[in-house]
């Protein structure tokens, strides 16, 4: 039973009222919503606060295996509605505030999101943190306290304008900032080896200092940390430079240490390989690693016990300095010798990667590398040559070859599991980039197919949906989606038609909110099609544009013709240096400005754009979708999991054989996802056709006359030549052949149509969606972990 169930509206009530006065320090009568917000989290907060000191009570009292899940990114979107769906808090404050003429939702929409990721893989973290704490397994989330998170998008004539997002710009209820828990991360400078035993006279220094923000799992049982890492200065100021007049210089060394943790890198799934990113890399995983040896040391003396208590995850490659860090400490620190610290090391350690594009596998030169971390270079060097003796392997498999020091290769070496995202991801990278190293380690490969927190993805974002599924199988669903498929023994027109109700009702609220928003008016009969999610080539935006444009002539031809009518919505953001990505964003908004003008088919096709994708918006947009897209070229995406969110809340996929959708499909049933492409096979067949594009394009006139449309300027008539660019890349490079799968995702669309046509079979089709939704609840993923990656135990109810 929710304990927090028990705690009356009155407790509440005095609760909030004592923060508004005392903590706001304002009164009733001149309290904003802001203050409002405050004083309702910190409410909040303070219930979460005895089952986290619990929580760590009890991992000391039991000496349990604690998890260290190292990230670059946490996109935890806002936290105050998480934590009050979790506590099961909904109705008694939204009633406190009722009395006050405050609304719950004008509360709760009033938190910034915390941006602290691109996408899928900080989202993913956050996901896993919320799994984490509902399953009781002791862990700590590391991280960094970006001052300024993802950025924000806006379009100006089509075009995607980047601000800086400024989440800190107001205080931030839920951390707690420690102090006391700080460590000094080294840079630079040289090493001194004497008598063997290395000494690193590191040139600059930078403070590291934590901020705790508890993650309170399902039904308030248990709470873990994500500990957020600021960087400081290790001297505050120069002091006589101040006094001799120099303002500016005197301040540069809090500067320098600043720019640490000031900006979160926008590249998702590039490698940008700046010296600042390094840095930011190296912070992290310093930070982390001090802080978890001061812990364990804090319990026991024998360092040979660590991996037996410690369980480290690197999120991709990016805390993969963990591996010599970790030896460096064990070594030049604690004195141990160099084969017991690794051995130590590669127990502790695993590598999750999350995907196989060429061009976002890390690589550091050696000379950066060198000059930024000496000690570490050498130390990578040495692990290199066991390799390469152990292994035997050739030259391009050992991790510092052509110069570079190959971060995957390091991860791979220094893990005791690495895994993929998905099951095709999995066996793609035994089959590929990793297959030599998985020969030299066999076994060391395994796959945890990525989930989502059903709480903040079906119970928080879609109440209409949860209300219908707790009406018809009873609660208990949240902790345990499997049971989401007793929905088909309930199978029935009045569940069909009460599914079909709740989303409908969230079509309408989504169409308000892009009537306030956009001055446009959504016919929420239509059916909602939407692909959100980076924009990136190999995500295809542009097959999905195409196919749009292609609508548009085909409703115009015969207008009078059975069409079903669609909303076409796009979100997402590219990466600011992105050009490619950017110019597909600029036609979608193009595109749109012609067809919704146009009253000759304006009540068939729409197209919207809102800008600034975000978590926020994806809570509104997912449980209004009647179609997910999910049509990256098949071998592109390691997993995705917008499309598993998607599935749970009703939607529909049209998709290719990529990433987990092969895995949606196996759950939800073959005849109840609209399959089209080439599978990953096909496509690097493909590939090997030198004109795959022209003779794909030769082959449909329907993409030929889009690409005529484009040549002419038919969206842009202000400069007809703005998209020629992107028109020679189709002809002569599709790099994700967008032509070779256009003819069938054209054909599929249309099986899309009818079956939406068909009220009834569109209705089964939903309900068998949301009941095979239950594997991808991210629950599943944290225990596949806990048993077959970290050996972690569950400490609730014990
Ligand atoms: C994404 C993958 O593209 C996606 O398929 C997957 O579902 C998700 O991770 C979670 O596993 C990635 N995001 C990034 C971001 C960076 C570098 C590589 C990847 S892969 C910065």
């Amino acid at each position: 039973m929710n304990a927090m169930n028990t705690l009356s509206a009155d407790l509440l009530r005095a609760r909030i009222a004592q923060h508004l006065t005392y903590t706001m320090g304002k009164d009733k009568a001149h309290a904003s919503t802001y203050d409002w917000r405050m004083a309702v989290s910190y409410t909040v907060r303070d219930l979460i606060v005895d089952s986290w000191f619990e929580a760590t009570r009890k991992t000391y009292e039991e000496q349990g295996k604690r998890v260290y899940y190292l990230s670059m990114e946490f996109l935890i979107g806002r936290i105050l509605e998480d934590a009050v769906i979790n506590l099961g808090l909904h109705e008694q404050i939204e009633e406190v505030l009722a009395e006050d003429g405050m609304s719950l939702m004008d509360v709760v929409e009033n938190e910034p999101d915390a941006a602290l990721g691109n996408g899928g893989l900080g989202r993913l973290a956050a996901c896993f943190l919320e799994s984490m704490s509902t399953l009781g397994c002791p862990a700590f989330g590391y991280g960094i306290r970006y001052e300024h998170g993802l950025f924000r998008q806006r379009f100006q004539g089509g075009r995607q304008v980047e601000t800086p997002e400024d989440w800190l710009n107001q205080p931030h209820p839920w951390e707690f900032e420690r102090p006391e828990a700080c460590y000094t991360v080294p840079f630079k400078g040289h090493v001194d080896t004497r008598d063997g035993k290395a000494t690193w006279h590191p040139a600059e220094t930078v403070l590291a200092r934590a901020y705790d923000t508890p993650v309170v799992g399902w039904q308030g049982k248990w709470s873990n940390t994500l500990r957020l890492w600021g960087a400081h200065p290790t001297e505050l100021f120069d002091l006589e430079r101040f006094n001799s007049g120099d303002h500016t210089a005197a301040a540069a060394p809090e500067a320098l240490a600043r720019t640490l943790s000031r900006v979160l890198y926008p590249e998702d799934t590039t490698d940008s390989g700046k010296e600042l990113r390094l840095k930011q890399e190296y912070f992290l995983t310093s930070a982390a690693l001090q802080d978890i040896l001061r812990r364990f040391l804090s319990e026991y003396d024998d360092l040979s016990l660590l991996p037996q208590k410690v369980a480290i995850q690197m999120n991709d490659t990016h805390p993969a300095l963990a591996g010599p860090e970790l030896i460096r400490l064990l070594v030049d620190v604690h004195g141990l010798e160099w084969d017991r610290a690794k051995t130590i090391a590669q127990g502790c350690l695993n590598y999750t990667n999350h995907t196989l594009l060429p061009e976002a596998l890390e690589k550091w030169s050696t000379w950066l590398m060198g000059r930024v971390l000496p000690r570490h270079m050498q130390i990578i060097e040495r692990i290199d040559a066991e390799h390469h003796a152990a292994t035997d392997c050739p030259p391009d498999l050992r991790i510092v070859h052509h110069d570079q020091v190959h971060m995957g290769t390091l991860a791979f070496v220094m893990a005791s599991h690495v895994n993929g995202v998905s099951a095709l991801h999995s066996d793609l990278m035994k089959q590929t980039v990793f297959a030599d190293l998985d020969r030299a380690y066999p076994g060391r490969i395994l796959n945890q197919t990525n989930g989502v927190t059903p709480r903040r993805w079906l119970k928080l974002s879609n109440p209409a949906l949860s209300q219908v599924i707790t009406e018809t199988i009873g609660t208990g669903w949240e902790d345990d989606l499997d049971r989401l498929k007793e929905l088909t023994e309930h199978d029935s027109p009045d569940l069909r038609a009460a599914l079909r109700r709740a989303k409908r009702a969230n079509k309408v609220a989504f169409g308000n909110w892009v009537q306030a928003n956009m001055g446009l008016t959504l016919d929420p009969d239509a059916m909602f099609d939407v692909q959100i999610k980076r924009v990136h080539e190999y995500k295809r935006q542009l097959l999905n544009v195409f196919e749009t444009i292609a609508r548009w002539n085909a409703i115009r031809k015969n207008p009078g013709a059975d069409w079903t009518p669609r909303v076409k919505i796009f979100g997402g953001k590219a990466a600011p240096g992105y050009f490619t990505a950017k110019e597909i964003i600029r036609l979608i908004n193009d595109v749109a400005k012609v067809v919704n003008n146009d009253p000759l088919t304006r009540h068939l096709l729409q197209v919207v754009y809102p800008a600034n994708y975000n978590v926020s918006m994806a809570q509104r947009l997912i449980p209004a979708a009647d179609l997910s897209e999910q049509i990256s070229t098949a071998g592109k995406e390691a997993s995705g999991t917008g499309n598993m969110k998607f599935t749970m809340n009703g939607a529909l996929t049209i998709g290719t054989l990529d990433g987990a959708n092969v895995e949606i499909r196996e759950h939800v049933g073959a005849e109840n996802f609209f399959l089209f492409g080439m599978t990953a096979d096909e496509v690097l067949e493909r590939y090997r056709k030198p004109d795959h594009a022209r003779s794909a394009i030769m082959a449909s006139q329907e993409l030929q006359d889009v690409l005529q449309m484009l040549a002419e300027g038919r969206f842009n008539p202000e400069e007809p030549t703005r998209y020629h660019g992107l028109l020679d890349h189709t002809w002569n490079h599709d790099p994700f052949l967008v032509a070779s799968d256009f003819s069938a995702f054209l054909a599929c669309q249309t099986k899309v149509d009818a079956a939406y046509a068909d009220t009834d079979r569109w209705d089964g089709m939903v309900l068998r969606n949301i009941a095979g939704s239950g594997y991808f609840s991210s629950d599943r993923t944290i225990r596949g972990y806990m048993e077959q990656v970290w050996d972690a135990k569950s400490l609730l109810n014990r």
